[in-house]
């Protein structure tokens, strides 16, 4: 029986189908301005994970097509199937493409991340905290100066965020850095993100926290270095002593030491 498929076709088709999806969905700017040493690396891991999506895709389309039009029963034939005791060229095949498109796609994004959250010598260390429905931000490398709502963060220099959550799950979105980071009550995470173009950015949470969910955002400013230290040096506030406390009790998830946290 498997002998007389049509194999090559098939394949054909698969690729070409490919080519399709792919022509339509890789011009597509998923994501939006890249904002982060970061972004490139993952919108290029994003694009090849759509290839193979949509091969796997038009392959699964090409053979269910096929099978339809081949082994459909003629009119009044109410006959049983033939009876298929396994085929072990088909199992052996349909179990290790899978594995190695799996193991795959796992390398190579443990080798983007291992890429991209590589400490560089002097990071900046910016505490971030969330509660429904606000963002806050600590500088402890400038005596906690204490931020409201707006986050700001030098050009080209590594930040290391420290996230803290005073109530429930939120979640550290700043579309154009394409990083996306957990906020967890009881553990501290850590977000890994170089800036490198000035401007002003939206930080979203994206982890579903409550009724004000869609409206917890923060404005993001991203400015050269003496810009941002200004800025620091102008906050009146410090972290309040709550907050404080929530940092000290937190579980420290990250393996990464702290950096020295200057700003
Ligand atoms: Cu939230």
């Amino acid at each position: 029986m498997m002998g007389r498929l049509p194999i090559a076709k098939m394949l054909a088709a698969t690729v070409a189908l490919t080519a399709v999806i792919s022509a339509v969905m890789l011009p597509i700017s998923w994501n939006g301005q890249q904002a982060s040493t970061a972004a490139a690396k993952i919108d290029t891991l994003l694009d090849v994970m759509i290839v193979i999506s949509a091969f796997v895709f038009a392959l699964v389309v090409v053979v269910l097509i096929y099978a339809l039009w081949k082994f459909k029963a003629k009119p009044g034939d109410e006959s049983d199937g033939e009876p298929i005791h396994g085929n072990t060229r088909l199992e052996v095949a349909w179990t290790l493409i899978p594995t190695i498109i799996v193991l795959f796609g796992a390398g190579y994004s443990w080798s983007v991340l291992n890429d991209i959250e590589e400490p560089t010598k002097d990071p900046l260390t910016v505490d971030v905290f969330s509660q429904q429905y606000a963002w806050s931000f600590g500088y402890p490398g400038k005596g906690n100066a204490y931020s409201q709502g707006e986050l700001h963060v030098p050009l080209d220099r590594q930040v290391h965020f420290k996230m803290h959550s005073l109530d429930v799950i939120h979640s550290f979105w700043v579309p154009e850095w394409r990083i996306k980071k957990d906020n967890v009550p009881g553990i501290t995470t850590t977000a890994i993100v170089t800036p490198d173009k000035a401007g002003a950015y939206q930080l979203i949470c994206t982890e579903l926290c409550g009724f004000g969910h869609a409206a917890m955002r923060a404005k993001v400013v991203v400015e050269p270095p003496a810009e941002f230290r200004r800025w620091v040096a102008g906050l009146k506030q410090k972290v309040p002593p709550p907050y404080m406390e929530t940092i000290r009790q937190n579980t420290e998830t990250d393996p990464i030491p702290l950096g020295a946290g200057g700003a």
